[in-house]
């Protein structure tokens, strides 16, 4: 049965799962689902997606929300690939850095989008709030430095190939220089994007 996903091209969030389907070799059905012209806000995708977000995937009247997720729910259909860990203790690490990373680092990274992207340049709202950023900043300071380490000697985050990569690899190939915040000084960090980098479907996904 088809896979369809909803998403939009610039979105970060559908860019991780378009990313793993091409890893994966998973077809995808996509449509465009575009919040800036409230395609997002339709009775129909709301039935679907009652938060008005991308990306939403479907198959056979299933359907899933929340990028992580979706990861996950991609992984678990080529088991052979272990993607989302293959034993106990790395699929218990992999939910480790999914929380990790949604609630530590993607949330700064969100909060600092929103203030200095979304608001101004979509919502038609003032933005760029310099206490809002200042805390954007100082949260993805904290953080980034967690994950460099953990990269030191490693290929990926939890040593093989997984979601994780998925999850974080894209959103910290682009927001640094969309947002304007330093990952230079991140040997480690920039040493995995060059590796995620180097993947041939990684720039047409
Ligand atoms: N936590 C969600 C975030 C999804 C999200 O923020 N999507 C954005 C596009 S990148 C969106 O649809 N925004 C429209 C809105 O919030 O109204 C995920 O990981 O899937």
């Amino acid at each position: 049965m088809a896979i369809t996903l909803y998403d939009v091209q610039p979105s970060p969030h559908g860019r991780k799962v378009r990313l793993l389907a091409a890893e994966l070799g998973i077809p995808l059905v996509k449509v465009s689902c575009d919040p800036r012209i409230g395609e997002t806000r339709t009775s129909d995708y709301l039935a679907k997606n009652p938060n008005g977000r991308v990306p939403t995937l479907e198959e056979d009247g299933f359907v899933l929300w929340e990028s992580p997720a979706i990861l996950k729910y991609l992984a678990a259909k080529r088991p052979d690939r272990a993607l989302g860990g293959s034993d106990t203790k790395a699929q218990a690490l992999v939910d480790q850095w999914i929380c990790w990373w949604v609630s530590g680092p993607e949330a700064a990274i969100d909060a600092l989008a929103w203030e200095v992207l979304i608001k101004p340049k979509v919502l038609n709202q003032p933005g760029n709030d310099p206490g809002i950023i200042a805390d954007a900043h100082a949260r993805i300071d904290r953080f980034l430095p967690v994950l460099d380490k953990q990269l030191a000697g490693r290929d990926y985050v939890v040593g093989p190939l997984t979601v994780v990569d998925f999850l974080i690899g894209p959103r910290l190939d682009t927001a640094p220089s969309i947002l304007k915040f330093d990952i230079s000084r991140y040997a480690n960090i920039r040493a995995w994007l060059e590796r995620l980098r180097a993947k041939p479907y990684w720039q047409d996904a």
